[in-house]
């Protein structure tokens, strides 16, 4: 496969891509414009971006499609998603899960994502969500490539059997250790699981991500936690904290010095701007809190941050379309990051540092040497992409094509210059 007139990010020339086998094997400037040939191995880039695929780092794909049952999520906040949630749960069978989980891979797909990292709630004692998931990990693998967390819902120490029922899920395929401190019955409780995932995780050579004060509470401080663990058991660049949205309530004296320790430590930081505006500040009058934690700050302070959607369709979110161009606009507007040297580099936020929480970088990328997956997205770079919104044209998966499609054509329209 060649791909010529491509854009690459941070590049000024046009270049031509060599694909061999799946992997890249030249990637070199162009001093002009190629007219392409009839060749079918052949991609025109016609000047768009040629980036790494997008990476969905935190989605809970158990739950997607299933808004409104048996009952809609009238309140908004995050607790009453979770009762609600806990009346969908007996009704989980293997069929449900698999028919909607592949659609939504499907969706995800479409949109350019090539990897998954999905939530997975082992607060049931049957696991069915966790099993069924981990049998499909082998079919998916030909379009993506999927990560399961461990994650208890309901609580680790607050729910019956609740680390039994962790410690099987690993058995079951889990890649990754979850935890919900701030849902704990307990501060202490909260404390407690903190530390015991991260040794669990330790122990397993596995990863660890934790939802970690998803709430408006400025005392909610698990992070501190989490992130002392962390560094203490030299897990850093393993430990990814999901949410963080008390941060965006802290005082900025306690930020300032917590922020040394989050730098030492090097976990990584998912947030969910479009899912943490919706379901935090709902307990504010106004002026109402955005409850997003502190993006820009993270970045500026050179730590590794990246965006998600958590929710399609689920009980805390009714909306969403698989679509993380739209995150990233919305993240961007939420976390005043509007200026020119954060949208020239914004497509970061749903590729490369979504990788580096996944611990997937050392495959992933436009390289000579590495696996041939990219996409084509419409714009010459980061903020035309913004721009424009458009569709992904292209997705390609070592070498493979999954994805390809045209840009919407205008039929009509009245000339005004
Ligand atoms: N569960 C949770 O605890 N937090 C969320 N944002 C979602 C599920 C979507
Ligand atoms: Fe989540």
């Amino acid at each position: 496969m060649n791909i010529i007139n491509a854009r690459l990010r941070g590049q000024t020339s046009l270049y031509s891509i060599r694909v061999e086998q799946g992997v890249f094997t030249a990637i070199e400037p162009q001093t002009a414009t190629l007219s392409p040939s009839a060749s079918p191995s052949e991609i025109d880039a016609q000047g768009n971006l040629v980036c790494a695929p997008f990476v969905e780092p935190h989605i809970h794909l158990d739950a997607v499609l299933t808004a409104g049952q048996p009952k809609w999520n009238q309140s908004g906040t995050l607790f009453e998603g979770i009762e609600r949630w806990s009346e969908r749960k007996p009704q989980l069978t293997p069929e449900d899960i698999e028919q909607r989980v592949l659609k939504t891979v499907q969706l995800l797909v479409e949109n350019g994502v090539q990897y998954i990292r999905t939530h997975v709630d082992v607060t049931d004692p049957s696991l069915t969500a966790l099993k069924t998931i981990a049998g499909l990990k082998e079919k998916l693998s030909k379009v993506i490539e999927l990560q399961i967390v461990a994650f208890p819902q309901e609580g680790i120490c607050s729910f019956p059997n609740g680390k039994q029922l962790m410690e099987q899920a690993i058995e079951h395929g889990a890649d990754v250790i979850g935890g919900i401190p701030h849902f704990e019955f307990t501060r202490e409780y909260g404390v407690e699981s903190m530390h015991w995932v991260v040794a669990l995780a330790k122990q397993h050579g596995l990863l660890v991500d934790v939802h970690c004060d998803e709430i408006d509470d400025e005392a909610s401080r698990f992070l501190e936690v989490l992130a002392t663990a962390a560094l203490e058991q030299d897990m850093g660049e393993r430990v990814t904290a999901s949410h963080t949205t008390a941060m965006h309530s802290y005082n900025n004296a306690y930020c300032s010095k917590l922020f040394r320790l989050l730098k030492k430590s090097k976990i990584n930081f998912v947030s969910c701007p479009t899912e943490s505006i919706h379901l935090q500040g709902r307990f504010d009058t106004y002026p109402k809190r955005r409850g997003v934690t502190r993006v820009k700050e993270l970045r500026e302070a050179g730590m590794n941050v990246c965006f998600a959607q958590d929710s399609i369709q689920d009980p805390w979110y009714t909306l969403g379309n698989g679509k993380l161009l739209r995150v990233l606009d919305a993240g961007l507007h939420i976390c005043h990051m509007m200026g020119y040297r954060d949208l020239s580099t914004a497509l970061d936020l749903i590729t490369i540092n979504g990788a580096k929480t996944l611990q997937v970088e050392q495959q992933y990328g436009i390289e000579e040497g590495k696996p041939a997956n990219f996409i084509i997205l419409q714009g010459c770079d980061d903020l035309a992409v913004i721009q424009q919104q458009g569709e992904v044209l292209y997705s390609v998966r070592q070498g493979e094509i999954l994805v390809q499609r045209q840009p919407a054509s205008l039929l009509r329209t009245t000339h005004l210059s």
